[in-house]
């Protein structure tokens, strides 16, 4: 029930209040809703479902793991209804799915849109969450569940004259819903991650001219995304359950038939096919679906970024440009997270398109016409920000959080995330992650690895309600034990050499601290479901007084 406590002040009760209506809010509030039929409520700053891909909506954005694994398996029945027309969806495609998904479980009449969670405060007597709004609403609840992403608050670099820019400056996290006519337009690009090696290749071929500025040139590999074929899609939808068990089975969700253990046990022409078999079959296949010690060997790192700077070399025409464009031996491949392109080098032989290196001549300052780097001036109409995310952890603190005690969850994190399994924080009863910092999260299937957070989640509630516990936090020692665990994984691979978002070193004062949980998606569901199996190990559980 809702009372009016003053003037637009609103105060009403609920079971659980999710935040955020993409993949992980809506399955959340599925499973709470018609499965445990608590009452929940979810807030939505948008003002539609989507998340990541209503915001999104950038160039040439699209998924770079099959769309029919980037998709939900709880519901056979949406399995066989929904049909993917691409390979790899792009996002308009994705948004339509997210949103019929919501129609068809009914999801919308309990999603408030347009609505921001200020501040969420636990009050220990009362053993619930205090939620705030951003319209003035307050709303208590047994559990909080921030379904926010992990990449969702964008990192915009302050540089000097920030905000001077007279033209249109965009964000491609941030992306308007109108879309940008870039027709006759100079642009001006930051950045040259994942993000913007989708976006630069479709803006050029609509801009009058195209600047972009590079800090680190990226492994790109080619996506190849193609039509769905009508036979594949049957086919698919004949066995989707062998399909999902394959996920289950491989390291990150998408299995990869070509993986081989080591690159050190090939001949060097065995390799040069088995390298280039992985890059015909384009996606994520020479980063986690060529050999098993890509990643955990220099020596074998090295054999795939040798091959992939052969490739960028033979795709760009002017060879300046091209070593501009490869990667230094010192940074090794797929560290950073892999960004799959199509046509990304060759867009750089193309007469509208210039590359600028700001490693070696950083942008000094941005001006009402363009932006000055060390190196020069640079004009145009419109300034466009590929800059990423600060990922895990920025979402999270945009909301004033305070567990018990009235702590808040950036002091508890000052250090960077503690987190038992990345599902519970210490001294934050009864507040559920989903995807959150130490579970395998970016680098698993994200919707297998939602569904099995949200079933987690709900299973826990269900046991708690059961037993008549009104609490349920993280135990310290178990969330030692698990960062320990998962710096131990981390450390035995290269990835924590890099300066990536996975370690928060992209964002200047964040901790470093390697955020994934690399044991993979099938161990990581074990350890969780032992948990659960033991009562919920690792979690002290509070009965009702
Ligand atoms: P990323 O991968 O964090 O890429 C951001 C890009 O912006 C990258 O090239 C950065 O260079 C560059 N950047 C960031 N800050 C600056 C400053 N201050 N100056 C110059 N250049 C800067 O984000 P994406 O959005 O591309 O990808 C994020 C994920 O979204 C992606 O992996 C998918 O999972 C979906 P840097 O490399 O830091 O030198």
């Amino acid at each position: 029930m809702t009372q009016t406590l003053s003037g637009t002040q609103t105060t009403s009760v609920a079971d659980a209040v999710v935040v955020g209506a993409g993949f992980a809010g809506l399955y959340m509030l599925h499973l709470l809703r018609d499965k445990l039929k608590l009452k929940a409520r979810v807030f939505e700053s948008a003002d539609g479902v989507g998340g990541t891909w209503y915001w999104n909506r950038y160039p040439g954005a699209r998924c770079d793991i099959p769309s029919h694994h980037y998709s939900f398996s709880f519901s056979e029945e949406l399995q066989q209804e929904w049909t993917w027309s691409e390979k790899y969806a792009a996002q308009p495609e994705i948004l339509e799915y997210l949103e019929f998904v919501a129609r068809k479980f009914d999801l919308n009449k309990d999603i408030s849109f347009g609505t921001r969670v200020s501040s969420a405060h636990f009050n220990e007597a009362e053993q619930r969450w205090i939620i705030t709004t951003d319209r003035g609403e307050t709303v208590v609840a047994r559990y909080f569940i921030p379904a926010v992403g992990t990449l969702s608050d964008a990192n915009i670099p302050k540089f000097k004259g920030h905000g001077s820019f007279q033209g249109q400056v965009l964000f491609t996290g941030k992306w308007p819903k109108e879309g940008v006519n870039f027709a006759g337009k100079r642009v001006g690009i930051i950045g040259t991650g994942a993000t913007a090696m989708q976006a630069i290749p479709v803006i050029a071929e609509q801009a009058a001219h195209l600047t972009v500025f590079q800090r680190t040139p990226n492994y790109g590999t080619p996506l190849r995304n193609e039509p769905m074929d009508p036979a594949v899609d049957r086919e698919v939808k004949a066995n989707y359950r062998t399909l999902r068990q394959q996920a289950w089975e491989s390291f990150a969700g998408v299995p990869f038939e070509r993986l081989k253990p080591s690159a050190l046990a090939d001949s060097p022409e065995e390799r040069r096919k088995q390298y280039e078999a992985c890059w015909e079959d384009g996606g994520f296949s020479l980063w986690i679906g060529c050999y098993g010690d890509t990643l955990f060997d220099h020596t074998a790192n090295r054999y795939a970024a040798d091959f992939v700077r052969e490739k960028i070399r033979a795709r760009v025409q002017d060879p300046a440009v091209a070593a501009l464009l490869c990667p230094p031996e010192s940074q090794a491949y797929g560290t950073k997270r892999q960004p799959c392109e199509t046509h990304y080098f060759e867009t750089f032989n193309r007469d509208n398109v210039r590359l600028v290196d700001i490693r070696t001549h950083p942008i000094d300052e941005i001006l009402p016409t363009g932006l000055r780097t060390t190196g020069g001036e640079y004009t145009f109409d419109i300034l466009i920000y590929a800059t990423g995310f600060d990922a895990f952890t920025g979402a999270m603190f945009k909301m004033d959080i305070r567990g018990a005690g009235g702590r808040t969850l950036q002091d508890y994190w000052s250090a960077g995330p503690r987190t038992l399994y990345g599902l519970g924080a210490h001294g934050f009863p009864n507040m559920f992650f989903i995807t959150g910092p130490q579970s395998p999260s970016v680098l698993f299937n994200m919707p297998l690895g939602i569904e099995m957070h949200c079933e987690w989640i709900a299973d826990c509630i269900t046991h708690m309600n059961a037993h008549g516990y009104t609490a349920i936090s993280a135990n310290t020692e178990d969330e030692d034990r698990w960062i320990r665990h998962t710096k131990e994984l981390a450390d035995a691979t290269l990835l924590p050499e890099a300066t990536s978002w996975y370690l928060g070193a992209n964002i200047p004062g964040k901790p470093r601290v390697f955020m994934v949980y690399l044991g993979g998606g099938k161990h990581y569901k074990e350890v969780i479901s032992r948990c659960a199996a033991e009562g919920y190990a690792g979690f002290t559980l509070t009965p009702s007084s």
